[in-house]
């Protein structure tokens, strides 16, 4: 675990701005974005995936996750034009970073279906 990327951003092992930060989660920008605004929220709690969320994680953490996206949304301008949350779960979900992270993606018209 101590190797997880993430957990090092955390910790400040890899400097990182962070865009947001509260007691349970923090935001900062993707290091290889796919859209003019794409910011990764990851909880400071190391959980790999979406499927090793506890129903604890589901009170104690996801509704920071939610709160983060809101405020990043309206800080960076997106509320009003609007904007996707993506999170990729395991191998065929396009998972490469085994700790739970959602992007936030804005800046331009997302199409549909992903790929
Ligand atoms: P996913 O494919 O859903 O697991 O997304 C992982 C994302 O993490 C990917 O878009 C690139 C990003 N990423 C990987 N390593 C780093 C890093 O060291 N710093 C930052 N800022 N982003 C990273």
């Amino acid at each position: 675990m101590s190797e997880c990327i993430f957990c090092k951003i955390v910790k400040g092992e890899l400097p990182t701005k962070f865009l947001y930060e509260d007691d349970k989660v923090a935001a900062f920008q993707d290091i290889n974005p796919v859209a003019p605004n794409h910011i990764l929220i990851i909880p400071k709690k190391h959980i790999a995936s979406m499927v090793e969320v506890t129903e604890e994680d589901t009170q104690e953490i996801l509704p920071y996750i939610f709160k983060a996206a809101q405020h990043l949304a309206e800080e960076f301008g997106m509320d009003k034009e609007g904007f996707r949350i993506v999170n990729n779960c395991g191998a065929k979900g396009g998972q490469t970073v085994a700790h739970l992270h959602f992007h936030l993606l804005g800046g331009r018209q997302m199409l549909w279906p992903p790929g």
